[in-house]
């Protein structure tokens, strides 16, 4: 039971002085190559890599620290187990007491024996989140999935992040990896589309400047004047969620104003007449009035973004995190298609460059090893605990995930962790808001500590990731944690004791690594590699649309048989966006007072990543919201003092800002924040595709601290 966790002489063994090469593990587009200098085997100094082509030698204002956060004075080191009822009352300290990793093993293992006896394996739900997403210790594969096959529990969709956007542009691109964001500098026009690109995809700015050097304008499109927005030649604040009518109402123009690639559209593309039939009602009044913008606005946008060739569409993941969220997506991307921007360097659409089929995920999986009864929402947590039967679920393995955090309806969410029947095992690096409701909690390696296999959604490179110390403690990678646990189970399949060399073997062993001489040998000594069949300059659909009819559909089939519309339609959200003149909207008058509420990423934390702790706060400061200063008058709201955000689902206070930089009807924040509570009062809802969540369709009001009154 007591191995030591390395291999002694190999890539996965900490050495103990010299340069390590490694790489950022969060869920952040950039994906850094880092270098860690070790001596004496402790890690002296963290710096970016300055030979890799994306992020050449930067990290960011979050990661800099990295290695002081490893050593807080709260980093967990040992297992726990509760000594005291759930919930936030009593202190880490008081709540649990140390035991042994035998101890541990032995408790969960037994539990999930006695839940797999009386209920069936499906009882069991292993919740990975996105804290790490590497494929061997993350959530990309994620770690674990041997074991999780082999007993046949429940399956995990982290339907928490992007996934509408995905479901979206599949119906019209086939994909949504669409060009080398390192392209956008040939760009001709960018636009970037609900992304704050300077916080959360900075690498990619110093390409933006490269086409804006060359002559290209850059657009943002986000209702928040942004940091991002600020540095625009035009910025378009359309009311939040009406994207898509927005995307229509230019494609028209476009149509109208002849800037149609007429040889791509006949011969790339299908659907295109019934397209351009079904915009014609998206006239500039129409389209300004949903989107809440001047009509001059919407024509000065046309006219920008047909002026100049190729077209570079950056589309974030802040607009698809809405009830037509997917749909929006799959209308955009049409802008692209009609002006045959994506058979050029530098046109196009990207969203996402992480392709699932790269790596041999299902040999690292083990899907031959058994199958999984059901799939389960990860953002449906709440109602998922509170609802399911056949059989309801009993244990939570939740690891890399913060869901009291980081899930809509947090006060549900705290109901269902509360339930005295449910077995919580909780793997984390410190005590969460989670972890309060954890019947155990182990202690987990951070990345400059485990051997990691990683690639980016901003960039075409992988990386692997060598341990540089040896865990602290007796912190130990998810990988270990499960092959420990599969022996205190009994189990005698040998994949289940794969070691990570293993892993990181078999997500490589496919025949484009192998021809491109990408081995765990060679990425040891650089730290990354180009992806095999993305040489530059990679246009991935100069030959076909990974599409059932192999073009650009306009009018998708598939969509129409998944009720998605055979066009691609405007709705209006749920919640936001709501217009008092717009009969599709649901009839909200502005004067009656209430908002929109988005909370968007932070520049200090990444989701709830560095967001918790004593050290992390002190530079962060306090949550603040910021309304436009004519609704703070009319609400009474006083720059500076803290307030209440409320709707019937639950509440959370904040520090009130009065800015121009949102526009009236709009409340802004950031998400991320421990005992904050944004997420109280986010609806547990799906949105249109692939069950995302709607974070960004949230009605709430607004109060001074300790008045009553306001409405949502
Ligand atoms: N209101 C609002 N809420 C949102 C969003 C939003 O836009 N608005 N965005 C959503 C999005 S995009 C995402 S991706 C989710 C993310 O939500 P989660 O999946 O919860 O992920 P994180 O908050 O990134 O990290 C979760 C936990 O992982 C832990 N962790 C980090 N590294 C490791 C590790 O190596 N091992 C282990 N065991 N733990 C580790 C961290 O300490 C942290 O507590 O949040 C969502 N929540
Ligand atoms: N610093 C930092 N970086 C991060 C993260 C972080 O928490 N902090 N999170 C990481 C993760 S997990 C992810 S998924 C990405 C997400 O990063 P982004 O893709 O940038 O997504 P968001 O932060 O949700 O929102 C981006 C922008 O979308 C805008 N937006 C919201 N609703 C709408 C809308 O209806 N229309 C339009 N046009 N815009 C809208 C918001 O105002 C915001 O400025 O960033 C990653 N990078
Ligand atoms: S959080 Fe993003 S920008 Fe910062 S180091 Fe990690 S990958 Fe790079
Ligand atoms: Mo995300």
């Amino acid at each position: 039971m007591n191995d030591p966790p390395w291999p002694t002489s190999s890539p996965s063994a900490p050495p103990t002085d010299g340069d390590v090469v490694g790489a950022c593990p969060l869920d952040c587009p950039d994906g850094c190559s880092w270098i860690v200098t070790v001596s004496d085997g402790v890690a002296t100094k963290l710096r970016g890599n300055p030979d890799h082509p994306f992020t050449r030698g930067g990290l960011c204002k979050k990661v800099n620290p990295w290695l002081d956060y490893a050593a807080e004075p709260g980093r967990l080191l040992h297992p726990l187990r509760r000594i005291r009822p759930k919930g936030p009352g009593h202190r880490p300290d008081e709540a649990f007491e140390s035991i042994s990793w035998d101890d541990a093993l032995a408790e969960i293992a037994e539990r999930f024996s006695t839940i797999i006896e009386r209920r069936g394996p499906a009882a069991i739900w292993p919740f990975a989140g996105t804290g790490n997403v590497g494929w061997v210790q993350g959530a990309a594969l994620p770690a674990g999935s041997r074991l999780w096959h082999h007993l046949g529990v429940s399956g995990h969709q982290v339907t928490i992040c992007s996934v509408s956007g995905h479901v979206g542009l599949g119906y019209s691109m086939g994909t949504a990896t669409g060009f080398d964001p390192e392209d956008i500098a040939h760009a001709g026009t960018v636009v970037i589309w609900g992304s704050n690109t300077l916080v959360a995809n900075q690498h990619l700015w110093p390409f933006v400047e490269q086409a804006r050097a060359g002559g290209a304008p850059v657009v943002v499109i986000d209702p928040v004047r942004t940091r991002t927005a600020a540095r625009a030649d035009l910025h378009v604040a359309p009311r939040v969620g009406t994207d898509g009518a927005l995307a229509l109402g230019l494609c028209r123009s476009l149509i109208r104003a002849g800037a149609r690639d007429v040889d791509f559209v006949e011969h790339r593309t299908i659907g295109f007449d019934r397209f351009a039939a079904s915009v014609e009602r998206w006239t500039p009044t129409l389209t300004a009035r949903t989107c809440g913008l001047a009509v001059a606005e919407v024509e000065r946008l046309a006219e920008v973004i047909g002026a100049r060739a190729p077209l570079a569409i950056k589309l974030g993941q802040g607009m698809q995190r809405h009830a037509n969220g997917g749909q929006t997506a799959r209308i955009v991307s049409c802008l692209p298609a009609l002006t045959g921007a994506f058979d050029r360097r530098g046109g196009g659409l990207v969203y996402s460059t992480s392709g699932p089929y790269r790596f041999n995920t299902d040999r690292a999986a083990g899907v031959d090893l058994g199958h999984r009864p059901r799939h389960l929402a990860m953002t449906r947590l709440a109602s998922n605990l509170a609802e399911l039967d056949d059989p309801p679920v009993e244990a939570l393995f939740v690891y890399g995930a913060n869901p009291v955090v980081s899930n809509p309806d947090v006060g549900a969410v705290r109901a269902g962790l509360s339930r005295p029947d449910l077995f919580t095992v909780v793997a984390e690096l410190f005590h969460t808001e989670t972890t309060d409701y954890a019947d155990i909690v182990l202690p987990s390696t951070m990345q400059h500590e485990q051997l990691e296999i990683s690639d980016s959604f901003s960039h075409l490179y992988v990386h692997l990731n060598r341990p540089a110390v040896a865990p602290p403690g007796e912190c130990l990678p998810h990988t270990e944690m499960f092959r420990r646990l599969a022996r205190a189970m009994g189990l005698d399949e040998p994949a289940l004791y794969a070691s990570d060399l293993d892993l990181v073997a078999a997500l490589l062993d496919t025949k484009a690594f192998a021809e491109a001489g990408i081995t765990v040998e060679t990425l040891s000594v650089t730290g990354w590699a180009r992806l095999p069949e993305t040489a530059p300059p990679y246009l991935p659909f100069a030959e076909r649309f990974p599409t059932p009819s192999g073009r650009f559909e306009f009018a998708s089939e598939k969509a129409d048989r998944e009720h998605q519309g055979l066009l691609p339609t405007y709705r209006a959200p749920v919640e936001v966006g709501r217009t008092d003149d717009d009969p599709a909207s649901g009839g909200y008058d502005p004067a009656s007072g209430g908002y929109d509420l988005v909370a968007a990423a932070s520049d200090w934390h990444i989701n709830s990543v560095f967001a918790g702790t004593d050290r992390t706060t002190s530079r962060t400061g306090k949550p603040v919201v910021t309304v436009h200063p004519d609704d703070g008058e009319r609400d009474g709201l006083v720059d500076g003092a803290d307030v209440e955000v409320f709707n019937d689902r639950g509440s959370f206070v904040a520090t009130l800002r009065l800015g121009h930089d949102t526009r009236p009807g709009l409340a802004v924040t950031t998400k991320g924040w421990w005992r904050m509570g944004v997420n109280n009062t986010v609806a547990e809802r799906d949105s249109d595709m692939g069950r995302g969540a709607v974070y960004h369709d949230n009605r709430v009001a607004v109060r001074p601290l300790g008045s009553r009154g306001g409405r949502a």
